[in-house]
Parts: C-alpha cells; structure tokens; sequence
C-alpha cells in the first residue's frame, strides 16, 4: 500500500516504518495518524515480520502534533473526533516496536516514542513534553508514560517548563535503552529488531504482554500473571525446540506455534 506521510520496507522479518513529513519535521496529523494505524495492522497480520523498528529523520523523530492542524479546533472537534485516538491501536500493537530516535521527539512525538517497546537513540536526541508553552498539555499518553519511566520530579519539570532532555540525560533516566552514534542509530536498531524477528514470536508476544502488565496492576498480580504465562509456554512447541536445540549444542529452529 502506497502511504503519503510513511514510508515501509519489509526487509526480511522485519519492517522499518519511517515518518515522511520533512517540511513539518514530521508532525503528526490526522493523516499520518491513519496511515501508521493501516501500516501496523497489516504488520499484525503479516506472519513474516517479527518486529518493526519505527524512525523519522535525522532531524526529528517527530516534533509533536500538529499544531497547525489544531490550532482552529473547538473542544466537539476534537471529543467527537477523538483527536489522536488512533495511537491507542499502536500502543496496543502486540508485536516489538522499537524506537530509533535521532534529534527531536517532542510532544505527541514523545508520546509516540514511549508507545514502542524501546527506544534507542541517537546522541543528536531531545526529548520533551512543550505543550505547556502552547497552553496545553500532553494528551497522548505523556503525562503518564513519562512519569512512570523517569519518575515524578524530571516528568513534573519537564512537562510543567517544556524543558527539552538530551540523549545521555534520557539514558540516565530510563527513558531510553541506549544511546547510540548518530550514523549508527539505523543499523543498530534492525541488528536489534532481527535478533528479536530469530526468536520464537510466541515467546516474544508473551514477554511483551507480561512486561507490560508491570504496568497495569500490583507486583503481586504481576507476578501470577507472569507464572501463568511461564506455565503456558511449556504448551509450545517453541519451547520444546529451544530446549532440545541448547542440549543437542545447535541452533534453535522456532516454528512461531
Ligand atoms: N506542528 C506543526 N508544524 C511544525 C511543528 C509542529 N509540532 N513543529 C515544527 N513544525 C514546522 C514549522 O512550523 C516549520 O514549518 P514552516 O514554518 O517552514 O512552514 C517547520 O516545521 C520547521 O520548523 P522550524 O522552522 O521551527 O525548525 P527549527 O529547527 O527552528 O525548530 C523545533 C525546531 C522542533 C524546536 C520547533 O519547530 C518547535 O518548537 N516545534 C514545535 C514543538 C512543539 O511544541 N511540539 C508539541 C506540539 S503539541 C491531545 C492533547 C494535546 C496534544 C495532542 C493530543 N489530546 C487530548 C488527544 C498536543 C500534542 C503536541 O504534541
């Protein structure tokens, strides 16, 4: 499918989806929001891709919603057409997406970034939550993600002065996995993205699933909920694979079943 504001490329088990709005240093609009939900739903469906690794330009990963687009909106414009609901779907996308973020990821930026499973930088990245300065306020899910991964203080700072973080600042505070060479950045991130594609993906939709309940309930909860989902995996024939091949000295050969 051909996408204006996107580009795709599957490449092997793989798919790299890149934000393609140059001049707008690809803030996301309605458009782009609709075509990232198309493009992940067909990733979802499409059994060759293990992971996605979604990136912008060297410039900007994303420099926050567009707000030109929203500047003339009136609150039942944006509640009847639920500014932004889309990302909800990729926040829910159950296979890996990893973030490679070179220079700026603000705002819905941000917020898109923190929605994948990690996110590896560039040492050109900002990040920052600056909707204060345009008398707003994060609405995809800053608020939230960026307290519970960096915490109260650097969240409440950030998102009540606009401050922008660096890449090494993000790295000390958890926001990000690692920080990378800017011309690296790329590579890195599909060396990552094909390590995790060669692994069973049903162990790998469970580790995401589970990790992410960390988020949604208590320690004691999560940890039941992890036991289950352990329990399961000795139900695959993934999991039979793995073993026998560590005993028998070889690779594994998973079957994704
Ligand atoms: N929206 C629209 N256009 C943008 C943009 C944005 N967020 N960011 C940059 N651009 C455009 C600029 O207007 C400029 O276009 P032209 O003037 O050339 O037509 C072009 O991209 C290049 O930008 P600059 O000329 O400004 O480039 P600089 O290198 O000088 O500066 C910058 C780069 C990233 C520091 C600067 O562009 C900047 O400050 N951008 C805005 C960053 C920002 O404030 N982001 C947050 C946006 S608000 C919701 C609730 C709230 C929200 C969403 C949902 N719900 C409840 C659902 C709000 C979310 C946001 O993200």
């Amino acid at each position: 499918m051909a996408y204006e504001t996107i580009t795709v490329e599957k490449r092997g088990g793989i798919a790299i989806v890149t934000l393609n709005r140059p001049k707008a240093l690809n803030a996301l609009n309605d458009e782009l929001t609709a075509e990232l939900v198309a493009a992940f739903a067909d990733i979802e469906v499409d059994e060759e891709i293990g992971c996605t690794v979604l990136t912008g330009s060297e410039k900007a990963f994303a420099a926050g919603a567009d707000i030109k687009m929203m500047q003339s909106k009136s609150y039942m414009d944006v509640y009847k057409g639920d500014l932004f609901g889309g990302f909800d779907r990729i926040a829910a996308h159950p296979k890996p997406i990893i973030a490679a973020v070179a220079g700026y990821a603000l705002g819905g930026g941000c917020e898109l970034a923190m929605m994948c499973d990690f996110i590896l930088a560039a040492d050109t990245a900002k990040f920052g939550q600056p909707e204060i300065q345009l008398g707003v306020m994060p609405g995809i899910g800053g608020t939230q993600r960026l307290t519970r991964f960096i915490g109260k203080s650097k969240a409440m700072e950030m998102c009540l002065t606009g401050r922008m973080m660096d890449a090494a600042e993000a790295e000390r505070s958890g926001l990000v996995s690692r920080v990378i060479p800017a011309g690296e950045l790329l590579d890195e991130a599909i060396k990552a993205a094909e390590k995790i594609a060669g692994m069973s993906q049903t162990a790998v939709a469970m580790t995401k699933e589970t990790i992410n309940r960390s988020y949604e309930t208590t320690l004691a909860e999560g940890i039941r909920f992890e036991r289950r989902v352990f329990f399961a995996m000795f139900a695959t024939e993934d999991q039979k694979e793995g073993m026998e091949a560590f005993v028998e000295k070889r690779s594994p050969r998973f079957r994704n079943r």
